[in-house]
């Protein structure tokens, strides 16, 4: 399947793996580079020192593209925007802000600039700052959201830009992927459904809930942050919903107990103080598998439905 987006970033599937905090580290992205997708690193919080290992370890796994995600609310954004350039990486996707003030520095380094987008109007400033493409990402996606869904967010981007828009948010198989293509997108972003592979490096009990998720089993907790989340529901995402809902909680209460609480949940597997970031889809992941098969099936019936 040929879209701008493969032209683009030079892969032979218009998939790219979500760049998730904390669990998009070099063994799953280059998994996905090496099934013909788009593997991501997520720089999230992460020092410095680790992603440039995180990279180099990336390329000696693949001699694909992969890309590198910079979460923009972090402290140290600006050093790890400029380790990209510092590092040769072909593919910068950002998250969680505006990534204007990179934008310049990236192209001129040749770096394809994805900027991920919840509303039509960032999308169109992100064209205007000169990004190559957006991630579209509705409000079923895992990790920090905005409030649009995929179903209508997507077409109003693909009709407000030039450039290509990908589509992230509830994909995870073909038919999510046609969907996605039925309204205009010429790629899909997958974070969820790369939680549950077998190259996938989180702590097993995330896997296992993940897995054993139903449709009803995700929950959007710290909207009153300003930082609103969809995790898993566990008995410590249910206490940070409650606590906001009752207001037993401060917004202050609660940015201090959801501290360190990715890695307690990706690392640990730590279900009383974790937060299991995870997409609404979750609940239609129900086994474990290699990425390359992930990316075959999702291709295969994503094809089938176009073809019709
Ligand atoms: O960034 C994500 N998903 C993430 S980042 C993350 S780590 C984190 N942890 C706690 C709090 C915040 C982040 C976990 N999951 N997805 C892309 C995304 N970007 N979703 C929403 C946005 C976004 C939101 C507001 C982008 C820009 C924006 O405003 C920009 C502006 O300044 O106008």
């Amino acid at each position: 399947m040929k879209t701008r987006i493969t032209e683009l970033l030079g892969c032979k599937y218009p998939i790219i793996q979500g760049g998730m905090a904390w669990v998009a580290e070099h063994t799953l992205a280059s998994a996905v580079s090496n099934a013909g997708g788009i593997g991501l690193i997520a720089g999230g919080s992460a020092p410095i020192d680790y992603l440039r290992d995180q990279i180099r370890k990336c390329k000696e796994k693949t001699d694909k593209p992969f890309g590198v995600n910079i979460m923009l609310m972090s402290p140290n954004a600006d050093d790890l925007a400029q380790l990209c350039i510092d590092e040769g990486v072909k593919v910068v996707t950002t998250g969680a802000g505006n990534p204007g003030k990179y934008i310049p520095t990236w192209k001129e380094a040749g770096i394809k600039v994805i900027p991920v987008v919840p509303s039509v109007a960032l999308a169109k400033r992100m064209e205007r700052a000169g990004a190559d493409a957006v991630v579209a990402e509705g409000t079923e996606s895992g990790g920090h959201i905005g409030e649009n869904t995929t179903m209508c967010l997507v077409p109003q981007v693909v009709d407000a830009l030039e450039i290509p828009v990908i589509a992230a948010g509830g994909i995870a198989d073909g038919r999510g992927m046609a969907a996605a293509f039925m309204l205009g997108a010429e790629g899909v972003q997958i974070g969820t459904r790369f939680l549950a592979s077998e190259e996938c490096q989180i702590h097993p009990t995330f896997k296992e809930l993940v897995i054993k998720a139903k449709d009803t089993d995700s929950v959007v907790t710290g909207r009153y942050t300003g930082h609103p989340c969809r995790n898993i529901k566990t008995k410590f995402s249910k206490k940070l919903a409650n606590g906001e809902r009752d207001g037993s909680l401060s917004p202050e209460e609660f940015e201090q107990i959801t501290l360190g609480s990715l890695r307690k949940a990706v690392v640990d597997g730590n279900v009383d103080e974790g937060s299991f970031l995870c997409g609404a889809i979750a609940g239609m992941v129900n086994e474990i598998k290699p990425c390359s098969e992930i990316v075959e099936e999702i291709m295969a019936g994503a094809e089938k439905l176009l073809a019709k």
